[in-house]
């Protein structure tokens, strides 16, 4: 093994995390995100010696590297990789994993672990980690017991977390990781001997099921097509069969990037936090094409048996999964389109999507109105509208499980060329912060914005400030901007509870303690804005985009204006003035007229 060893490094003495460290770069990894701690300590020490290109970014808490790789693998296609140490460690990765998993991206955790020989011993820090890690990793958690092991547990890994887009976790003994690397293992029963690499392909449906699903699509009058993070790449695909299907476009929250808002018939996101112009698709239209989406709202699909339906998604675990598809079609989405498109006949032009492109107009309006509508602090809705048409070129936008996501849902508006994301699945708060970061370090000359909620700032986004302070100097551009909605409140769930029990705001839960953002921003290096006026708002946009530095704005805006749309609050008329009728007026407050009219019509 000795002679192995010399014969791939010289005179170099390489241990287990030495080869790590090469494996990884050998599989083009360059960005490991992670954590110190005793139970990595051999990696540590060999990613800080290692010659490769492999770089390491130092996170405040684990959870904020699987939350960086994940958006990592978002924003770059590439694996994300994150590091973390025994016990606690690898215990803060879960959550920023799950996101991962939910949101069906590749993502590898490299973990520590006690030293062999105390394992099983209830040792300081030792938990059981292929236990823990069953869930979130299940398709590939392994434990290394000898050096000669690692070759094929990182290659495995890798793979597995790439072919089938999910996490995977490698569990490393304390004491191996300095133990002597095995780079070739001894050709001899029962050694592995894995390769390098995964071949870029895509998987196309038969001739027989495009015919079907083509038939449907034709036979249909008034056809609504729907597009998720699975249609990104697929965007001039998507815009050629809507002009032969004579359709409209919406996008669930993921996909809201797939597609440019600028196209007329892209009706915009669906949803609780969707428009009017898409309800009316969905619940008009007799023919439905899904693609790479699996939103889960069934009561904004259209009705089962309304219908017709057929779907395009890459994993077949996903067909057929939110409405009873006739035509599913397993294959890569671009791909799929461009041999479905020529069997597609050009429908003439009807009143369907005339109707949908005015729909869209009519929203438009109606939401600049809302937008400008008087609050007793800065209305949210106006602090986006102003944003968006000054949204630089190819900018990259994160938001946060929270109202901010409903702003960045409907108000910012997407063109070719820019990139968005956000905890889709697994909807935590917490994320807008870590995923800007790793943009930023996966695209240094862009742009990058994050709408964070207080109450994630509060959570960790403050906190993650401090990594944006300690590299944001070796980033090509300093453009990153984190937007804080300062409402003092947990907002989006204060209004979940105004509708889904007819609660007030309930004080004890809801409201959070009030903390100056922009202080402590401009402490550590921020440049920073307090936004309180609507007159100030467009220039201190203006003035956030130009800046050489990083940049806080901390909008001071109104809990009481909904980040739910009133076609999506009407639902709810009579749980609404419940809450009311106890003392809560913010839902008549700021509602329009017709909302109003309902809620004080409503019995409860
Ligand atoms: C980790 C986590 N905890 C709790 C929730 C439930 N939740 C969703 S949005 C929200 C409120 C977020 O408050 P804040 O960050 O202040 O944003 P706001 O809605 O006020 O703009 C909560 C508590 C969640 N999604 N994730
Ligand atoms: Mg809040």
């Amino acid at each position: 093994m000795n002679k192995i060893r010399q014969l791939n490094l010289g005179n170099t003495t390489m241990n287990v995390s030495d080869f790590i460290i090469k494996r990884l770069c050998a599989w083009g990894i360059t960005r490991i995100f992670g954590y110190s701690g005793d139970g990595i300590n051999g990696i540590l020490g060999a990613l800080s010696r290692s010659n490769e290109p492999v770089k390491f970014t130092q996170v405040r808490h684990e959870e904020m590297a699987a939350l960086m790789a994940c958006a990592h693998a978002k924003f770059t296609g590439e694996v994300g990789v994150c590091l973390a140490t025994s016990g606690p460690g690898a215990i803060h990765l879960l959550n920023g994993l799950y996101d991962a998993k939910l949101d069906h991206q590749p993502v590898v955790a490299l973990i520590g672990q006690s030293a062999r020989k105390a394992l099983g011993g209830d040792y300081q820090q030792e938990v059981d980690l292929i236990s823990l890690f069953k869930d979130v990793a299940h398709e590939y958690v392994h434990m290394a017991s000898e050096a000669s092991q690692i070759r094929h547990l990182i290659d495995r890994a890798i793979r597995i977390a790439k072919s089938q887009r999910t996490v995977t976790c490698v569990i490393l003994p304390n004491d191996i990781q300095t133990e002597d690397a095995v780079e070739i293992p001894p050709h001899e029963h029962y050694s592995i001997h894995t390769g390098v690499g995964h071949p870029s392909s895509y998987c196309i449906p038969t001739e027989a099921a495009l015919d079907d699903a083509a038939h449907v699509l034709n036979v249909g009058n008034k056809v609504s097509i729907l597009i998720g993070a699975g249609a990104t790449n697929a965007a001039d695909e998507v815009i050629h069969i809507a002009n032969l299907l004579d359709a409209g476009v919406a996008k669930a929250l993921l996909g809201k990037s797939a597609l440019s808002d600028d196209v007329p018939f892209v009706t915009g996101t669906i949803g609780f936090f969707g428009t009017t112009a898409t309800e009316n698709m969905m619940k008009g239209c007799d023919t439905l094409l899904l693609i790479g989406t699996s939103f889960p709202y069934a009561e904004f699909l259209p009705r089962e048996g309304q219908a017709r339906a057929v779907q395009i998604d890459i994993d077949g675990r996903m067909l057929s999964l939110r409405y009873p598809v006739e035509v599913n079609l397993l294959g890569d989405s671009r791909e799929t389109l461009r041999r479905l498109i020529p069997r597609i006949h050009q429908k003439p032009n009807s009143g369907w999507r005339s109707k949908i492109v005015e729909d869209i107009k009519i929203w438009n309006k109606e939401q600049d109105q809302l937008a400008h509508r008087n609050s007793d602090l800065l209305n949210p809705q106006r602090v986006f509208r102003e944003l968006s048409p000054l949204l630089p070129d190819n900018c990259i936008l994160t938001a946060d499980s929270g109202s901010g996501a409903s702003w960045y849902a409907r108000e910012l508006k997407i063109r070719a060329g820019m990139m968005a994301s956000l905890s889709g699945n697994l909807a935590t708060m917490g994320c807008a912060v870590p995923y800007a970061i790793a943009a930023k370090f996966a695209h240094p000359e862009k742009t990058v914005i994050a709408v964070a909620g207080d109450g994630a700032m509060q959570m960790n986004g403050n906190e993650e400030l401090l990594t944006i302070s300690k590299y944001w100097k070796s980033w090509k551009t300093p453009n990153i901007i984190i937007v804080v909605l300062n409402n003092r409140d947990l907002n989006m769930v204060t209004w979940e509870q105004r509708m889904m029990e007819g609660d007030p705001k309930l004080e004890t839960t809801q409201v959070i303690p009030d903390f100056n953002y922009a202080e402590y921003a401009a402490s550590i290096g921020f440049l920073t804005f307090r936004m309180a006026f609507p007159e100030n708002i467009a220039d201190i946009w203006k003035a956030a985009l130009k800046a050489d530095r990083p940049v806080l704005v901390e909008a001071i805006t109104d809990p009481d204006i909904s980040p739910f749309p009133d076609h999506v609050m009407i639902k709810s008329a009579d749980k609404l003035a419940s809450s009311v009728a106890r003392g809560d007026n913010a839902a008549l407050k700021n509602s329009g007229h017709i909302l109003q009219q309902k809620i004080e019509n409503a019995k409860y």
